[in-house]
């Protein structure tokens, strides 16, 4: 009788602890304890429809306009549609979902992606890939105007929503992803992408293999009009140019005869939004430089410290993604343009490039007839009469021409002249100030509306102090 009170109580005491639990942990952690490897993801449970919505009538006006792709053509396309396996044939067979394979968390981070799309990453992601090696799903909201965008996609099976409270880009966002990361190996995926059969295993034995390895899938184009998937067929790698540049380059002849089909092959960069590492490389690698904004160097950044830190980057010709091509970028750049006006080479004898800046007003010049008083004007990007470069002779140049006064023909107004390495043409920065080697006087915007001058030099005179884009310190 006594044993049989014990056994009573025991049982309620452990149905109390599991209910607290249950009501303190929810629904989902049971789900993941118990079930994490069963998660099956039925599309038909997804009302595609009601979370795409209807088309604004300015994006029926100009579908393109908003997002750089045609967002007609992508809402009428179905979340489930299928893409050609464009796999060499051995790698069927070569790499099948096997559970000694490390588990891998996906990041996909986004901002004011169109929802079509968005959607359709997920979809994709979930159809094609054996669900029993993801971890789990992070969706980074990199402070989209509308959080509900990201918030609505929450119930996905695997995904998890995290939302940025200001704009960070996408290279802080996805360190803010893999800073929650739970799975052995991040994988991270634009916004815009189409995975294929097959398309993870690849990944994932590629980094099992060489755990510091950072590895790409194939690229394919989603045309970014017709949104058709193109499959590439050749074997390419990435390069750059001078300027920095990403660019894919054919595989020398040599490289690719002794490739068996399946391997992954040496690049000596990724293009940078598609690839998996291992957290723990990812983490030791310094992950990306929090400074960098938006995007932009971040896969050269990375792909660098890779190959410096004793590790390498792989191509996996059996893993392909596709990825919406566009013609232009779809948000702007918060701190200035993607950079292009600033990549430019260096040369040797510059003191200082780019803008010279009083708020939002720079020193720009009306090209005609000489001679030309320099004026301020509104700052804009890669406008080359406003893009100044400032020699250690101290001779200040835009477009082949110097800044110069000549106090006896035209006052004190600074004009712009063929250089002619006078005094006349020297400048001397002075901490916030420019000075006139000649006169000693102070480049100050005081007369805006006719032109720059220069005028007796006070440290308090804020018409005297310029930020220029771009200084060296030696
Ligand atoms: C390519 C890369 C991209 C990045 C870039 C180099 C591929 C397929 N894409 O440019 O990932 O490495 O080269 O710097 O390799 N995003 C944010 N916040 C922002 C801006 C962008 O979350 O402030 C997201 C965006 O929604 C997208 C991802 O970051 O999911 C990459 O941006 P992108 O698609 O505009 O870059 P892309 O493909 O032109
Ligand atoms: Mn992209």
């Amino acid at each position: 009788m006594r044993k049989r009170k014990r056994l009573l109580l025991a049982a309620l005491l452990i149905s109390i602890v599991l209910g607290v639990l249950y009501f303190v942990t929810g629904h989902s952690f049971w789900q993941s304890l118990l079930f994490e490897n069963q998660v099956t993801f039925d599309p038909q449970s997804v009302n595609f429809k009601s979370y795409i919505g209807e088309l604004s009538p300015s994006d029926r006006l100009n579908p393109s306009m908003r997002h750089g792709f045609n967002l007609i053509a992508s809402n009428d396309l179905s979340s489930t549609r299928p893409v050609p396996d464009a796999r060499p044939i051995l790698c069927k067979t070569f790499f099948p979902a096997s559970p000694s394979l490390p588990s891998t968390t996906i990041i996909v981070t986004f901002h004011n992606e169109a929802r079509s799309v968005l959607l359709r990453t997920l979809v994709s992601i979930l159809i094609r890939s054996p669900l029993s090696l993801v971890k789990e799903i992070i969706l980074v909201d990199d402070f989209s105007d509308n959080a509900s965008d990201g918030l609505e996609l929450d119930s996905l099976p695997k995904v998890k929503v995290i939302r940025n409270e200001k704009r960070e880009g996408a290279v802080r966002s996805r360190i803010r992803g893999s800073d929650v990361a739970k799975g052995d190996v991040l994988t991270f995926l634009d916004s815009h992408c189409e995975v294929t059969d097959g398309w993870l295993e690849p990944l994932l034995a590629t980094i099992k293999q060489n755990p510091t390895s950072i590895v790409s899938p194939v690229i394919d184009e989603i045309d970014g009009m017709s949104f058709e998937y193109i499959p590439r067929m050749e074997f390419v790698r990435g390069g750059f140019d001078w300027s920095l540049h990403f660019k894919w380059e054919s595989l020398p002849n040599s490289g690719v005869a002794k490739q068996d089909a399946t391997d992954a092959f040496l690049t000596p960069v990724i293009s940078g939004g598609i690839f998996s590492i291992r957290k723990d490389w990812f983490r030791k690698l310094g992950k990306y430089d929090v400074q960098l904004s938006v995007l932009g160097g971040e896969n050269f950044e990375l792909s660098f410290r890779g190959w410096m830190c004793g590790g390498d980057l792989r191509i996996a010709p059996c893993s392909h993604v596709g990825h919406v091509h566009r013609r232009q970028p779809p948000y702007i750049f918060p701190e200035g343009g993607p950079a292009s006006t600033y990549l430019k080479l260096p040369i040797s004898d510059e003191l200082g490039y780019g803008h010279i800046q009083q708020g939002s007003g720079c020193v720009d010049l009306d090209v005609g007839q000489l001679p030309v008083i320099a004026k301020l004007r509104q700052c804009v990007q890669n406008k080359d009469t406003q893009d100044w470069s400032w020699r250690r002779k101290g001779i200040i140049v835009s477009n082949g021409m110097c800044l110069s006064v000549s106090p006896s023909e035209t006052q004190l107004y600074v004009i712009i002249k063929f250089c002619d390495f006078t005094d006349n043409q020297r400048w001397i920065r002075q901490e916030k100030q420019i000075v006139h080697e000649a006169t000693g006087k102070c480049l100050d915007s005081r007369k805006v509306k006719t032109g720059l001058q220069v005028s007796d030099c006070d440290e308090q005179q804020d018409s005297q102090k310029w930020d220029i884009t771009m200084e060296t310190t030696i």
